[in-house]
């Protein structure tokens, strides 16, 4: 078997990393488990501990099976520590070191910057699980349940992995990191999460699918950079982390194209002709396709955010010490170093918006950013398709990227959703024309009722095409004990 192929499942904590023969990151990850445990219990999903949840867990690395489905109880549930397989000959894939061999250990010259990057990516994992602790008691079916259940759990995993490689790689400072990694708490005004969109609420099942959407794209488009890095611990984490990444898009995109295509088929059967009538869309107990925009446009927003500012010294010295790379690094066709290369920004000067080359190693942040928007196109096309079929033309649109941002170029102005620029006057008297307000929340808030009859499901929302792991229709996904 190729190293790193072997899983051991004997001890505490499941891994292919040889924990057994390192036995002060085994002893200081078994320390630091008791601590995850209460955490889990505090702050990960609310009254359903004891049930029984159809889950998938990582029993290998090898991408053709690398996953068991069983009945677990949460607290049970294995958390690994996996690392794809080590690539023979690996070499640094872009930066000055480009070419010299992958590291092995942190270099003693970026060790400050890794530590923050895993830091930074480990605290958004837990952050995501407090977020989503209270929608279990909502949940539009046992499906849905076990697929919230399921995010949460691997969102916990991908913690661990963060912690794992924070011991095994930074001594003391790492272990306090691991620390405060469990101490922190989204949306705490003294201790937050350290991402803005990780301290925002997750209220509702809408806004769940529409932040497995848009903000674990996020996870997904950063961890594709890490997965690029010449640390090779790094790398070989993330890699593995993006298999399950999958899931959690899949749980998104498919969520918000349910709650679309059940609009339109309810909106058909009554013989409703205008989209915007949304009193009369909302009497049929689903949700009209302006609040799916004014979601849509919130959570996009909030996400744009998670980029960091377009210009950034930090992407720039991360990417030149080939610490982290871009999308798809080892498919692009250049020469990897970007020193000559330029970038083009769209930027807001003297009231107008405006293109500008820059340093490429200092767009870094907005080239994936770009490339990351490109991503998010693909699922609202296919979401247009229902709608389309349907016979509506109405289209849901991403808004423009100025619009309600708080980190980068535009953070100091106000937009509508095509990029026009409002006055603080103009914004506060018609923000609730683009972002959910108190009714759209209250009305979503109301049809937020759960549905636990097995193949059941809420009114909002149309059943799946296919069960997970190929389960017939009327599958217990969860068994609940309260
Ligand atoms: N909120 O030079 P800049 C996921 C700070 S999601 C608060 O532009 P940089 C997941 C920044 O830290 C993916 N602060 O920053 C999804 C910096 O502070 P310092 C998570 C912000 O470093 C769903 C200062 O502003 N992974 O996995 O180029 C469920 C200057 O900014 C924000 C990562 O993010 C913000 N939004 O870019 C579960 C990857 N933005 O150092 C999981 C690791 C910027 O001056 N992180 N700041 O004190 C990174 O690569 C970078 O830290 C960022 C920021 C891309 C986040």
């Amino acid at each position: 078997m190729p190293d790193g192929m072997n899983i051991n499942y004997d001890g505490l904590i499941p891994n292919n990393v040889d924990l057994n023969a390192d036995l002060r990151v085994r002893k200081a990850l078994e320390t630091w488990h008791p601590g995850y445990i209460d955490w889990w219990k505090d702050m990960g999903p609310e009254g359903f501990q004891e049930s029984l949840v159809y889950l998938r867990t990582a029993i290998g690395v090898d991408p053709k099976g690398w996953a068991k489905f069983d009945y677990v109880k949460m607290p049970e549930y294995k958390w690994g520590i996996l690392l794809a397989p080590a690539v023979e000959g690996r070499t640094i894939p872009f930066g000055k070191h480009k070419g010299e061999p992958a590291w092995q250990e942190v270099p003693g010259e970026y060790r400050a910057m890794l530590r923050r990057l895993i830091t930074v990516q480990g605290d958004t994992e837990p952050a995501s699980v407090e977020q989503q602790r209270h929608l279990g008691a909502t949940a539009p079916s046992l499906y849905d349940l076990r697929n919230l259940f399921q995010v949460n759990v691997e969102e916990g995993r991908h913690l661990w992995a963060m912690v794992y490689l924070l011991h095994k790689y930074f001594g003391n400072d790492g272990r306090e990191e691991a620390e405060e990694l469990l101490a922190r708490r989204s949306g705490h005004k003294d201790t937050p999460r350290m991402l803005g969109a990780f301290n925002e609420a997750t209220p509702d099942w809408l806004s769940f699918f529409m932040f497995t959407f848009f903000t674990d794209r996020d996870g997904k488009m950063q961890l594709e950079a890490l997965a690029q890095s010449g640390f090779d611990p790094l790398s070989r984490t993330c890699r593995f982390m993006l298999t399950e990444e999958a899931h959690h898009m899949f749980v998104g995109d498919s969520g918000v194209q349910r709650v679309v295509e059940r609009t339109v088929e309810a909106m058909k059967a009554a013989g409703i002709t205008d989209p915007n009538d949304i009193a009369a869309v909302r009497a049929l107990g689903v949700i009209d396709l302006p609040t799916i925009q004014k979601k849509m446009n919130l959570h996009f927003s909030l996400t744009l955010d998670l980029f960091g500012n377009e210009i950034s010294t930090n992407a720039a010295n991360a990417f030149n010490a080939g610490i982290k790379g871009r999308y798809r690094e080892d498919k692009l066709e250049d020469d990897h170093s970007l020193i000559d290369a330029t970038y083009p920004v769209l930027r807001y000067v003297d009231g107008k918006f405006v293109e500008e080359p820059v340093p490429a190693l200092s767009a870094l942040n907005l080239r994936l950013r770009n490339d990351y928007v490109q991503d998010c196109n693909s699922g609202v096309t296919r979401w247009n398709r229902v709608i389309e079929k349907a016979g509506y033309d109405f289209r849901l649109a991403l808004p423009h990227v100025a619009f309600n941002r708080a980190i980068g170029e535009f953070s100091s102005i106000h937009t509508d959703i095509a990029g026009n620029v409002l006055s603080d006057a103009e914004w506060q008297a018609r923000k609730g024309e683009f972002l959910p307000d108190d009714a759209d929340a209250q009305y979503i808030t109301s049809l937020m009722v759960p549905v636990t009859e097995n193949g059941k499901y809420a009114g909002w929302i149309a059943a799946p095409k296919v069960g997970i792991d190929n389960k017939p229709g009327d599958f217990e996904y969860v068994q609940i004990v309260q």
